[in-house]
């Protein structure tokens, strides 16, 4: 159902290492409170904020041992209740992230579990009888490895798709999405403005959880044993009667190998489901189909690649009417810049080209901390490693695919979450404004030139196009509810598409490529340039010639008679 709150801008804030207020080194949420200015400078509605719930941080906070507190490092419970109050004062919704998939194996519901076999909470998880002294079935973990975890049972395991800290929740009894409604009806009413709900496409699992291809040899993929089972959408009509409908909010899901049709139930207007998805056929460019570790395409694309996923997306979204997040990087993927532009001679145009896209796509712009200064990914040392998939996939790419070492730290070097997760860079100082001491994880060295305080001094900045940007985009709604439509599809460099209302009709325009791109406008009356990414450029004509990551939002005046 459409909601005001879709036509925002979502600033996506992982906390450890976005701003430390208490000099341990560590993001916490009174540095978030500090930057609550500049993200009100920049122009973003809302925040969705990474998990800062108590964690044991195997994967930094995604593994939840207590839903109700806050992790201590980040600060306390009176600090999240103030970070919603300010942000509310800056007219900022807090969105936080629903782990509900999975906890921790440290919740106290799995330990009660372990303790007692005949206790209520082993049926919160799914506890499995191994088949011929192996795992119950052949299912492969996300993150490499089997999919199954040993209990203290002898021959018993339990699903643990993730890490195998990570117990995967039994959404098939009834009291564990009673207890998932509770906690968020507890969140809602401490004032957040919503959820970013991790996985939510795969909670609900075949019956029996049988073998995948049980032909085939080694773990195998469950695939359309998990992903996007009638019973999510199920469970996701009874979340919406009992919380979604009852607690005004925006809600977005997180789905893993989503398409059109399957975001189109669970984010399509009249579902009463969630009000957007996420999709990752874009950060997934050039991957082989099981994710960013499967190098078999080497990671090559084209810009008609783009094109073609990007075109596939907004048609689809807008004729088949579902909401969708458009976002080009967040915290599980590079930084875009180096993802899909040039973070050497082009950074500056390239990055603020591939905003441009979001912010102008149809759906709702999210943009990842430091996105908006152009911070790139960072040749990080396998000492620094801190990612659990990074380091798991390091040694299937050796074990299971027999990649030299050296090949393999190529690859994870490349795709690496911990790319996304290096330190904030605020300025040039010597731990980037992010702290006064060593922060917990890697620094950028280019922090030296790319950080915030460099970019509110520069005019032509990344930061202060990314806000002329949000302005835009909240001045017109255009952006906001207009139609969508691909135009100039076979260009093999300029992504083009136009959106429309009855105020105004746009033409997108954005060379993808570091190579100049030529083309020949519509027969339009008259074609004025609203923003380009480069700060001197002529007036739109009908043959012209776009630099490298040349774009340019042009308003179309009547058409040639
Ligand atoms: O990510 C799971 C997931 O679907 C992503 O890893 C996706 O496959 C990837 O971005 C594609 O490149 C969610 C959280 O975002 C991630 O941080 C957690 O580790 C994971 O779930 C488990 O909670
Ligand atoms: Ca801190």
């Amino acid at each position: 159902m459409y909601k005001p709150e879709m036509n925002g801008v979502v600033y996506q804030i992982w906390p450890r290492s976005f701003k430390d207020s208490n000099d341990d080194g560590i993001g916490d949420l009174q540095g978030i409170i500090s930057k609550l200015d500049y993200l009100k400078d920049l122009g973003i509605t809302t925040i969705w904020l990474c998990p800062v719930y108590v964690s044991p941080n195997v994967d930094y906070g995604y593994d939840v041992s207590d839903y109700y507190n806050i992790q201590p490092e980040y600060g306390s419970l009176s600090d999240m209740d103030q970070l919603i109050q300010e942000a509310k004062n800056r007219g900022i919704g807090i969105l936080m992230d629903l782990v509900a998939n999975h906890t921790s194996n440290q919740h106290p519901w799995f330990q009660a579990a372990l303790k007692d076999p005949q206790s209520k909470y082993r049926d919160y998880y799914i506890f499995k009888q191994g088949k011929n002294n192996k795992e119950p079935n052949n299912w492969i973990g996300l993150f490499g490895g089997s999919a199954w975890t040993k209990s203290n049972q002898p021959n018993e395991y339990v699903l643990t798709l993730f890490t195998p800290n990570q117990v995967d929740l039994n959404w098939e009894n009834p009291e564990v999405r009673q207890e998932i409604y509770k906690v968020m009806k507890f969140w809602m009413n401490k004032g957040v403005a919503g959820f970013r709900m991790d996985v939510i496409n795969i909670i609900a699992k075949t019956e029996g959880h049988p073998d995948k291809d049980p032909h085939k040899k080694g773990y195998q993929f469950a695939d359309d044993l998990i992903i996007s089972l009638p019973k999510s959408h199920e469970y996701l009509h009874e979340m919406y009667a009992e919380v979604l409908s009852k607690y005004p909010g925006l809600y977005l899901g997180e789905g893993m190998l989503v398409n059109p049709q399957s975001c189109a139930s669970y984010s399509g207007f009249d579902q009463k489901e969630l009000d957007m998805m996420f999709h990752f056929d874009l950060v997934l460019i050039g991957c082989g189909p099981l994710g960013k570790y499967d190098f078999r395409k080497l990671y090559r694309w084209k810009p008609q690649d783009f094109k073609s996923i990007f075109y596939k997306w907004q048609e689809a979204s807008y004729k088949d009417r579902f909401w969708m997040g458009n976002f080009l990087s967040n915290h599980d993927n590079g930084r875009s810049v180096s993802r899909f532009g040039d973070e050497k001679k082009y950074r500056l145009p390239s990055a603020k080209a591939f905003i441009m896209s979001t912010m102008t796509a149809y759906g709702t712009p999210f943009i990842y901390q430091g996105e908006e200064i152009g911070m790139t990914n960072m040749k990080i040392d396998e000492q620094d490693w801190k990612d659990f998939e990074a380091i798991s996939d390091y040694k299937m790419l050796q074990s299971m695919m027999h990649l030299p070492a050296f090949i393999a730290k190529k690859i994870v070097q490349k795709m690496t979450r911990d790319n996304a997760r290096t330190i904030m860079q605020w300025d040039d100082g010597p731990h980037a404004g992010f702290s006064s001491v060593k922060p917990w994880f890697v620094l950028n060295p280019n922090h030296k030139t790319i950080n915030v305080k460099h970019d509110q001094q520069d005019q032509d900045s990344i930061l202060n196009f990314t806000k002329e940007l949000i302005a835009y985009h909240q001045a017109h709604s255009v952006l906001q509810q207009g139609s969508f439509a691909s135009t100039m599809t076979s260009h093999p460099q300029i992504l083009a598409y136009i959106r429309e209302d009855e105020q105004e009709k746009l033409l997108i325009l954005i060379n993808l490529d570091h190579k100049h791109a030529t083309f020949k406008a519509d027969n339009y009356k008259e074609m004025r340039t609203q923003l380009c990414n480069y700060s001197t450029y002529g007036p739109m004509v009908e043959k012209m010639v776009f630099r490298p990551y040349e774009a340019r939002i042009v308003q179309l005046v009547g058409q040639m008679p």
